[in-house]
């Protein structure tokens, strides 16, 4: 059992005991069942406390339950909150470091609460798209005023305990403790004290009304709707809120649950979800152990001051690690400095940074014109340009100079990390880090382990892009790694789109309605047009079979290089992000369409999302299959967090399950019979053929 009952004198503690953060799974749900009827049964136990083993008094519901039968097996939480309610004997819930979700819930099924200072409080459902579902939308308006409760619900957001006993009138916490190490006892000195208190105060006695009532709620509708464009969650926290002020506690139940049921299942719901444990999965090595000794890192050098490299300095900086910048002349490491401080000022001026901590971060930054003076650093990354000859010569005086044990890591987008790791003369310590531009800002890293890359060095580098708040994703060696060399085919299928007869405006609408935060057109002139331009040269070369619209080298040519020219597919005024449609271009796409000889034919969105989002999910199975990602939530993470892809569709490769694989496949079947696509790339990759023959799906 997951829950361990003891009696201590004339208290009861029923101990949740389900690490990593006492998920309230079955077993769980189970253990406090059975604690409470043997302490309502044992007429020596005068009250009963339940507190949380571990770094949890609860995480909430066990999200790794969802799906499986024993989520709703009784007794379920609602059950199980019950029993509190019902108990002949005083319950205080002992609550420390995280009490989320179903967590809170359980505490406000208590008689009683009593957190420790610092707690996490919160009620995150809506964040996988949900709402609590076992009372907390009928008890914590009850407890701490419909406003606040309804923010909180709405929002998904942590709040400290410390703040909560603030708030006017609250009655979530009777008491905070002096420190998480005294609550237990704090509790159980308590409990005592209302050991013969009748009647037991029961939260869902409590009055629940809001001033305003309609009007509130109205505004309170307005406001969410703004904020949920794709879920449906949110709205429905502000249903099941006005339920607890209109109707009595157990029909507002019923509106709860019945919501609860609904959201459960959708496409929403299920993508949040998998994302959840997607991120976490994602830093975990199969052949790396967990407990794998790691480097200690404790000093950082970056080689090269420009865009990437400052944006990589600043992560270390703001994790608080000491940073070292090296570049070959005064005047770059000045316009360096000047770039982060000028970045650091911008978010100061926002009030996102306090003026002392951006003094801070400033002091851990050194700069040095002396590969020599790198010998103390524990880690080394490289940003320099982007060509091999050039890697060659960094790592070349990288390995005389860095310590022994150091990790040398490149930061490089295309080239080969196992070509790099062989310039020096301990390859186990090379790895790539390749971050996103602007490298301070995006999420995602990639984590590019070479043949030769050692396990504790990979064990290192994943712990590290947690500390400085990166979701690391491990890819194999291959030209795009994972992202880049998927988005490569996405880029190709937008092209023969303007061939058989779309605007750039068109394509990227249909994928903005999809839900992408930009679509590829724009995103091109923000990234830049000539990194495409400078890929497909090499590829004309080393591959001159693989089929390209020539829109994009026109464009180029043309100088139109995107946002950092002022114009690109689109126009731009300066200072303004909006893309302006530029007559010029789409009479350029027609002229080449016409010396091609096509005819131009109307394409509908549902054929412009398939073909570039399947385009991603062919590619990423071929990915797959040379193990280059290790499993297909790597991909998803890789998508959402590096290249804008819609979270409520969970990935590319979430998303192709939810359609059905056999679905895409036969959508890809119809691509390779036009003409103008490309035939040979719309076959099916092996592994996806095999999945969709068998009727299953990459996650
Ligand atoms: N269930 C199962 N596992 C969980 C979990 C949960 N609720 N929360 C965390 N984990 C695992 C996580 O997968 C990881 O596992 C490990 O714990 C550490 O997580 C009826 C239905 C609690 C603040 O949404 O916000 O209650 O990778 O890396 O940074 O209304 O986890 O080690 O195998 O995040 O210290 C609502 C989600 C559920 C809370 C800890 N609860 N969790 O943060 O560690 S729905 C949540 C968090 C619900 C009821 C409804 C955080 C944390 P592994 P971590 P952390």
């Amino acid at each position: 059992m997951t829950a361990q009952y003891q009696v201590h004198g004339d208290i009861a503690v029923i101990t949740l005991n389900n690490p990593p953060v006492n998920g309230l799974g079955l077993s769980t749900r189970q253990g406090i069942a059975d604690g409470m009827a043997q302490a309502n049964a044992d007429a020596a136990v005068k009250a009963i406390v339940i507190t949380g083993a571990g770094k949890a008094f609860s995480g909430g519901a066990d999200i790794k339950e969802f799906g499986k039968p024993t989520a709703l097996q009784e007794p379920n939480l609602i059950s199980v909150i019950g029993v509190l309610e019902a108990s002949g004997k005083p319950v205080v819930a002992a609550i420390h470091t995280v009490v989320m979700g179903g967590g809170l819930e359980l505490a406000l099924g208590c008689h009683y609460r009593i957190a420790a200072p610092g707690t996490s409080v919160a009620l995150p459902e809506v964040k996988l798209g949900l709402l609590p579902g076992a009372g907390g939308t009928q008890r914590l308006p009850r407890v701490l005023g419909v406003e606040p409760a309804l923010n909180m619900i709405v929002s998904g957001e942590t709040v400290k305990s410390d703040m909560l006993v603030m708030a006017p009138g609250q009655k979530l916490f009777d008491k905070l403790s002096a420190s998480a190490e005294s609550v237990l006892e704090e509790a159980m000195a308590f409990a005592r004290e209302k050991a013969d208190v009748r009647p037991l105060p029961l939260v869902r006695d409590l009055k629940c009304k809001h001033p305003l009532g309609d009007a509130y709620f109205q505004f309170a509708r307005n406001m969410v709707k703004g904020m949920s464009k794709n879920f449906p969650a949110p709205a429905l926290c502000v249903d099941a809120v006005e339920a607890a002020t209109k109707k009595k506690f157990d029909e507002g139940m019923a509106v709860e649950r019945d919501i609860f049921i609904k959201l459960m299942w959708t496409a929403e719901s299920k993508s949040l979800r998998h994302l959840f444990l997607a991120e976490r999965a994602a830093s975990k090595i199969a052949d790396v152990p967990a407990d794998t000794a790691q480097r200690a890192i404790n000093s950082v050098a970056v080689i090269g001051a420009g865009t990437m490299g400052g944006g990589i300095a600043m992560n270390f900086l703001n994790a608080g690690i000491p940073v070292k910048m090296l570049e070959m002349k005064q005047e770059a490491l000045d316009r360096g400095i000047a770039t982060i401080r000028k970045n650091y000022e911008a978010q100061v001026a926002k009030k996102k940074l306090k003026q002392d901590k951006y003094e801070q971060r400033m002091s851990l930054l050194s700069t040095t014109l002396s590969y020599d003076e790198l010998n103390t650093a524990d880690m080394v990354i490289e940003a320099v340009f982007e060509e091999i000859g050039v890697k060659e010569a960094v790592f070349k005086e990288l390995d005389r100079v860095m310590k022994p044990g150091a990790i040398l890591a490149s930061n490089t987008s295309t080239l080969d990390v196992n070509k790099i790791a062989a310039f020096t003369k301990r390859p186990e310590d090379v790895v790539g880090l390749h971050f996103f531009s602007p490298a301070n800002v995006m999420k995602l890293l990639e984590v590019v382990r070479g043949e030769k890359t050692a396990k504790d060095v990979m064990a290192t580098v994943m712990s590290l892009a947690k500390k400085i708040k990166k979701t690391a994703v491990v890819s194999g060696v291959c030209d795009g790694f994972i992202g880049n060399r998927m988005i490569e085919q996405y880029g190709r299928q937008g092209g023969f789109l303007l061939d058989e007869g779309c605007t750039p405006a068109q394509v990227d609408k249909a994928m903005e309605k999809f839900g992408m935060a930009m679509g590829p057109f724009r995103m091109g002139d923000l990234a830049g047009n000539d990194i495409g331009w400078a890929i497909r040269k090499r590829r004309y070369t080393e591959q001159p079979d693989m089929k390209y619209s020539k829109t994009a080298d026109l464009l180029c040519e043309k100088g139109r290089f995107g946002q950092k020219t002022g114009a690109g597919w689109y126009d731009y005024v300066p200072g303004k992000r909006d893309a302006i449609p530029n007559a010029e271009v789409v009479a350029m796409i027609e002229e080449h369409r016409k010396s091609l000889g096509i005819t131009p034919r109307k394409i509908s969105d549902e054929e412009i999302v398939q073909r570039l989002v399947f385009s991603l999910v062919n590619e990423a199975a071929h990915i797959l299959e040379e193990g280059i990602a290790a499993k297909a939530s790597d991909i998803d993470i890789v998508y959402i967090f590096g290249y804008g892809f819609p979270a409520h569709r969970g990935g590319p490769m979430n998303y192709a399950d939810e359609v059905g694989l056999f679905n895409v496949v036969q959508a890809m079947n119809r691509f390779a019979q036009n003409p103008l696509d490309d035939a040979k790339f719309w076959q099916p990759a092996p592994l996806l053929a095999k999945l969709a023959a068998e009727g299953k799906t990459f996650n």
